[in-house]
């Protein structure tokens, strides 16, 4: 672990204080942050100023191998760097807008991390985050043990993951889904009542999730309004995100919206 000051508590994870991700970091510092990552899970570096793509993908191939299923944006400066924007010639627009997920979940190992930074810093245009294990602990115990029995299915019936697992490095339940790319679910997988979800069932259990999630008035959800100079790593098994309505708002309202992210490989399949 790097020493506590470094970190100051944000409402979901820790901004990093005293660290320059443009300056070469020790190989010590590295392993504390790759340590660091899964007990926190959202490292928000601030006053970073500008990371190029090339730095973008080197920090990111501490974390891992890089792993990109994206379209590639013509604007894109890096075949390894997804490129989001609101301004479609700039970047892909309508990025996690589909309802709250985890990155990848539609493959068979889930990425482990995602890694942003907004390289053009709009007015407005948060990036929603919660965390799983507020979610978890804040269910009642019936709805609890109704997920506990759930896998999902991917919409193209690629994968069948269970809604609920270990991580595989902390061992604190987490969640696995995006509940814009769910096919339906299954019930009860490997015993006699292993059953899939008709249309309108499918619809209550995504609907449920997204109301819990943000129940309360979005009490669990941090959301991360970008400053110049953010960079973000985040433990991607162990929070969901999507992205705010505001992120699609124009250009002539909120100014350029330019987000970079890439995404390490998953290392571990989901298991119950
Ligand atoms: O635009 C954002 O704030 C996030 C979009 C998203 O879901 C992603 O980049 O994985
Ligand atoms: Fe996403």
């Amino acid at each position: 672990m790097l020493p506590e000051s470094t970190y100051k508590p944000a409402k979901l994870g820790v901004e990093v204080r005293g660290i320059d991700l443009n300056s070469d970091l020790s190989s010590e510092t590295i392993a504390k942050l790759k340590n660091d990552v899964h007990k926190h899970r959202l490292l928000i570096f601030k006053n970073q100023g500008a990371i190029s793509a090339e730095r973008h993908v080197e920090i990111s191939k501490w974390f891992g191998e890089l792993e990109s299923t994206f379209y590639k944006h013509p604007k894109s400066p890096h075949p390894d760097v997804f490129r989001v924007s609101n301004d479609e010639k700039e970047g892909c627009r309508n990025v996690g807008r589909t309802g709250w997920h985890i990155d990848g979940s539609f493959m068979e190992k889930p990425f482990d991390y995602a890694l942003y930074h907004m390289v053009s810093v709009p007015k407005i245009g948060a990036t929603a985050f919660v965390g799983f294990k507020e979610l978890l602990e804040s269910l009642k115990p019936e709805r609890r043990a109704v997920w506990e029995r759930l896998w999902m299915v991917g919409d193209r019936g690629e994968v069948i993951h269970p809604l609920i697992y270990k991580h595989p490095v902390t061992r604190v339940p987490v969640m696995c889904f995006h509940l814009g790319m769910i096919g339906c679910f299954m019930w009860d997988r490997k015993s006699q009542n292993q059953r899939l979800t008709g249309e309108q069932e499918t619809a209550q259990l995504l609907q449920d999730i997204h109301r819990e999630i943000v129940k309360n008035n979005r009490s669990l959800v941090y959301e991360h309004q970008w400053q110049e100079g953010d960079f973000i790593i985040s433990d991607n098994r162990a929070v969901a995100h999507e992205a705010t309505p505001e992120t699609q708002y124009p250009v002539s309202q909120v100014c350029l919206r330019v987000l970079h992210r890439t995404t390490i490989a998953g290392t571990t399949k989901p298991k119950k």
